[in-house]
């Protein structure tokens, strides 16, 4: 297949844009490649400015759990569109928002709208210190919750994707106060406790870990957190951007039965448009401006475009079967992936929650970054590049997760598991 016209406006992008993508992990470095310009998504599929059809399992790296352009949304945010774009005063629909995540997740008893996950979780922060003063927070290697500086150290997704332990720029003083333990350690968090004790404001947790590859938090790893942070006066903040609405209705926190202090959300709730939200105990967010000292805001916050798009997502996704179909084609696409790699003789683990799923090309069990990190991310790169010659879409990356969105049929499971065996074997 030809990509001549991707390659001539990725030259031209070089040029204008650094890296020519406006996020790293676009660039498709770490497995070789060079990256597709995209002209048109639709259901399971996306379409490259030469032509090219590919079965999408990157779905935006998550927001796309209807598909693209899915016939509802497009028609919702068209209605929205003719009453304005944005106006910098309330709208009643951000009130709409805030009571249908309330409902869905109970713990987020107040809840601000924003523009991106990494405002999310840089929000949290900010509020966990300011309710706590307390300075110290704690993250897991290989844990990645956007690019705010103090979350930056040893960050998993694009950062571990491209080598950077951590990142240039992040001055010592905003990194001193980031504990880092492994992901599935309490006794890490323990000795974190120990040392530091009374000055951890908050540990910020990834329910089940989305930037590792896809790692599933350990039976009690969760609930150990839970005890830990109440134990010591420290909050308890999942980063759901990933998982919200997409490990089942409520999230990893109903999946698994934990209530955190705080949560982030984004990704999904805003349909494909940019929102997230963050939210949790009352007492906490009350301190929030303009009614208390910690200051945060935004211009764009709850975008009226982005609120109608994620409210109709959120509302096909609370129909009956959802997530059981989810799960069906999930666990099609996992054991169909995992039985082709064992069928090439290739060392390899399959990590899957529901509907997202990561194959390593490591004999396993993957349990944290320093397991995932065993991975072959040669055979990975190879395997990226054989597959979107094979016209599947895979993430570009051995630490990122594939997603699968029920416009995707079991017929185009099927294909992407043959496309996997054959370039399984062909490596
Ligand atoms: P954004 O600022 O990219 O909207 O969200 C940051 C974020 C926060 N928390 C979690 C658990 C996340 O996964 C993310 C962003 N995810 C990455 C890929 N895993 C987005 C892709 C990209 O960086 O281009």
């Amino acid at each position: 297949m030809s990509i001549q016209r991707s390659l001539s406006i990725f030259e031209r992008a070089k040029a204008v844009i650094p890296g020519g993508v406006n996020s790293p992990v676009r660039a498709c470095r770490s497995v070789g490649a060079d990256p597709l310009f995209i002209a048109q998504g639709d259901g399971a599929r996306i379409t490259d400015v030469d032509g090219n059809t590919y079965i999408d399992l990157i779905g935006s790296w998550g927001p796309l759990i209807l598909g693209h352009s899915h016939p509802a949304i497009l028609d919702t945010i068209a209605e929205a569109m003719s009453q304005g774009t944005t106006f910098g005063a309330p709208t009643e629909i951000e009130v709409r928002f805030a009571e249908t995540i309330r409902a869905a997740y109970p713990s987020m008893q107040m809840v601000r709208a924003l523009s991106s996950g990494t405002e999310a979780t840089m929000s949290a922060l900010r509020l966990a210190r300011g309710f706590t003063g307390r300075a110290k927070i704690i993250k897991t290697d290989g844990g990645y919750h956007g690019h705010a500086d103090c979350l930056l150290v040893s960050a998993g997704s694009g950062a571990a994707t491209l080598g950077i332990p951590g990142s240039a720029g992040v001055p010592e003083g905003a990194a001193r106060d980031t504990i880092v333990v492994p992901y599935n350690d309490l006794a890490s968090v323990e000795a974190a406790f120990t040392t530091h004790g009374a000055d951890i404001a908050a540990i910020i947790i990834e329910p089940i870990a989305g930037n590792m590859g896809l790692v599933a938090p350990q039976p009690g790893y969760l609930e150990g957190l839970r005890s830990i942070t109440q134990k010591h006066g420290a909050l308890l903040i999942f980063d759901e951007v990933i998982t919200g609405f997409r490990a089942g209705f409520g999230g990893a926190q109903e999946k698994y039965g934990i209530t955190p202090d705080l949560t982030c959300l984004g990704k999904i709730v805003g349909g494909g448009l940019p929102a997230a939200a963050f939210g949790g105990r009352a007492d906490i967010m009350q301190k929030l401006a303009p009614l208390g000292p910690v200051y945060q805001a935004g211009t764009l916050s709850g975008n009226p475009l982005a609120m109608a798009a994620g409210l109709a997502v959120i509302e096909i996704l609370a129909r009956p079967g959802t997530y059981d179909r989810l799960e069906a084609l999930g666990k099609r696409l996992g054991d169909g992936l995992l039985a082709a790699a064992t069928e090439a003789g290739i060392p390899s683990c399959l990590n899957r929650v529901g509907s997202v799923m990561t194959l390593f090309f490591t004999a396993g069990p993957v349990t944290d970054y320093a397991s995932a990190k065993s991975s072959d991310t040669n055979r990975f790169g190879k395997f990226f590049r054989n597959m979107r010659d094979r016209g599947v879409f895979l993430p570009p990356s051995q630490f990122e997760a594939m997603f699968v969105s029920l416009a995707h049929t079991d017929d185009d499971i099927d294909q992407v598991i043959a496309a996997a065996r054959a370039s399984l074997l062909a490596s």
